[in-house]
Formats: structure tokens, C-alpha cells, sequence
């Protein structure tokens, strides 16, 4: 079977592995692609740094910094330290050694002029990840937070230096109008069994894939069953700033406003099925009703036996809706 996931970032990495956990336990062969946010980039001292791919990169290759939810595993920060001496990168955003080494190359590739889906693939062959991942597109798209008094800052200075504290209006991926989608992206999609919505920020790291012009077409023509996971549960996030950001765009923090921000396919939106917590059963008869098929299964996801359990609720649910 070939799974497609949507996303990037911290929930997508876990719920990534869970599906890899999956498929390795399921004694068949399976292909596993996933179509990355790029709208979180940003160039520090020069070099380009891609949270939401590299949170997937280093956690299904097993040397993440588990506990941040990024960067890399047993980290020293001496670089750093004589970048932000230096003036070169703001103290509040830290880059440690080993993750540095990660720019340093990508950046270095990018420079000989090779694509953001070359990068992605040289570094991922440095790993065996199981796991094909593509950016959403090869151009930048870097998020703009649009501020309440009407300044417009990069998404990584309003999420890590004002930790999403600033009042803003709005968010717009820059360059987005002429963004194109990568064939690793259009081809995972329409080659899908299955095509799975991480359980990421709905508003930045979900979103800016779907605003890449020609994705949402293609999300709609796939022959695959469409499934999304609620990053929310009870009412609040499962980390991050998500609630934040779906405040500033008039969605509700709830596993169902979430459903409703992303659409019924059937009418036009994304999503044939969704899986919300038990805590929020009580949105399963509303969202069934405006055709998106609901299910309530736990979605924490605490280890790999709980996010490979989660991953099979996922399918499971594809499965149904598909007939
Ligand atoms: N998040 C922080 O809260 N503080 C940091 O200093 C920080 C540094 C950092 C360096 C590389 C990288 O790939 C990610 C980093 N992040 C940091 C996380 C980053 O801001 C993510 O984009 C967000 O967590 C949202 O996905």
C-alpha cells in the first residue's frame, strides 16, 4: 500500500514513525511518502534552515532531540554562541553544532543550485528512514505574520522570540502566487492508496501546503480515500501554538471546528474522514452530517505502540470511507 501524509513538524514526526511502526509490524510491504511544509524556513547567518523537514529528518532517524521536539540529539551550542557574539544570528534562536552541520550542507547544495527536493533526498540517504519525504515546493514560501500594527515579521521570530505573543491579524506564505508543487508532492498524492493529514498546525504547517497553487486540485482529483487526524483534543492543543494561530484566523480550538476549517471533500473541502480523541465523540454526528465520517479513537500519542495503534485507526477509517 502506498500512504501519502500531509504536514510537518513535531506531530507529524511522531505520527510518521507510528506509521512506519505500522507498516514494519504489519509483515507487508509498504510505501510510506510525506509532503512537507517548507513555509517555516528561514535564512539565519546565511543558511537555510527547515524546521519541519528536519523535526521528520532526525526523528525517524532516531538522533532528534526528543524533548525540544527539534534539533538534534546530544547537542553543544559553541557555535551559536560566537554566531549570536557575532551578530550574525539572534540569540533567541538556538543552533546547535550538529544541527549547524545540517544547514551548513544544505545550504551548500543549495548554492551549487540544486533543488530544495535534492537537498531533501542527499539527506535523507544519509539515514535509512523508510520514509520518502518531499517538499511541498521547491520555492520559498516563507510565512509573514501580518501584526496588529501592521508590520509584518517572519513566522520564526513571532513563534520563538515572542512565542506567538504579538497580535497579529493574519498569516501569508511570500511568493506563494507563483509557488509550484514539487512532481515528488503531485506524484505521492496521485499515486496514494491512502492519503493521511498529520496531526500539525493546521494554519502553518498544513496550511502553506495546501496554498501551493495546484495542490488543493490535486488533493481533489486523487483516487485515494482522504484522512485527517485532530491535532487538538479537549479543547486544547497537543503542543505548540496551534490554538494561537487558529484564533487569529477565526477557527475555534476544537477537533470539529478543525474538521469544518479543512472541508468535506464532497463539498469542495479536503477531508473524506477525520479522527478526533474520545474526549470529543460529541463531533462525530455534526461532522458525519456535513459528510465527513467521524471517528473517536485515543490520539495521544505517547510511544511508538500507541502512535503505530494510531496509525492503524487512521487507515482503518480509510478503509471505510473508500467504500
Ligand atoms: N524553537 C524554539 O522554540 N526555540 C529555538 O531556539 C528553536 C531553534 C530551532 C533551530 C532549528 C530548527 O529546525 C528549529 C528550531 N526551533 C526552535 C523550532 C522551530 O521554531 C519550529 O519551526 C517551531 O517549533 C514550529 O514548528
Amino acid at each position: 500500500m502506498r500512504i501519502t501524509i500531509i504536514g510537518g513538524g513535531v506531530g507529524c514526526a511522531r505520527f510518521v514513525s507510528g506509521v512506519r511502526e505500522w507498516a514494519r509490524g504489519s509483515g507487508e510491504e509498504h510505501r510510506i511518502d510525506v509532503v512537507v511544509n517548507t513555509a517555516d524556513d528561514w535564512w539565519v547567518s546565511g543558511l537555510r534552515i527547515a524546521p519541519d523537514h528536519d523535526s521528520l529528518l532526525y526523528a525517524l532517524a532516531g538522533v532528534n532531540d526528543a524533548d525540544r521536539g527539534w534539533g538534534r540529539d546530544g547537542e553543544s551550542e559553541r557555535v551559536s554562541g560566537e554566531l549570536a557574539s557575532w551578530g550574525t544570528a539572534p540569540e533567541w534562536f538556538t543552533l546547535g553544532d550538529l544541527d549547524l552541520g545540517t544547514h551548513i550542507a544544505r545550504t551548500a547544495w543549495l548554492r551549487e543550485g540544486r533543488t530544495v527536493s535534492e537537498v531533501y533526498r542527499r539527506l535523507g540517504e544519509r539515514w535509512d528512514l523508510g520514509v520518502t519525504l518531499h517538499p511541498a515546493t521547491d520555492d520559498e514560501i516563507d510565512t509573514r505574520v501580518e501584526l496588529a500594527d501592521g508590520d509584518d515579521i517572519h513566522f520564526q521570530e513571532w513563534w520563538v522570540r515572542h512565542r506567538a505573543g504579538l497580535a497579529a491579524t493574519g498569516f501569508r506564505q511570500q511568493g506563494i502566487e507563483s509557488a509550484a508543487p514539487t512532481d515528488g508532492a503531485l506524484g505521492a498524492i496521485a499515486l496514494a492508496d491512502v492519503v493521511l493529514i498529520a496531526p500539525s498546525n493546521p494554519i502553518v504547517s498544513v496550511g502553506p501546503v495546501l496554498a501551493v497553487p495546484g495542490m488543493r486540485e490535486a488533493l481533489a482529483d486523487a483516487p485515494a480515500p482522504i484522512v485527517g487526524v485532530s491535532g487538538i483534543i479537549g479543547g486544547a492543543v497537543v503542543r505548540g501554538m496551534a490554538d494561537t494561530c487558529l484564533s487569529i484566523v477565526g477557527v475555534e480550538a476544537s477537533a470539529e471546528a478543525v474538521a469544518r476549517h479543512y472541508g468535506a471533500r464532497g463539498a469542495g473541502g479536503l477531508l473524506d474522514g477525520w479522527l478526533v480523541d474520545e474526549t470529543d465523540a460529541r463531533a462525530i454526528e455534526p461532522l458525519a452530517a456535513s459528510g465527513i465520517d467521524t471517528r473517536a479513537v485515543p490520539l495521544w500519542m505517547r510511544d511508538a505502540g500507541t502512535s503505530a495503534r494510531l496509525a492503524a485507526d487512521a487507515l482503518a477509517l480509510a478503509s471505510d470511507v473508500r467504500r
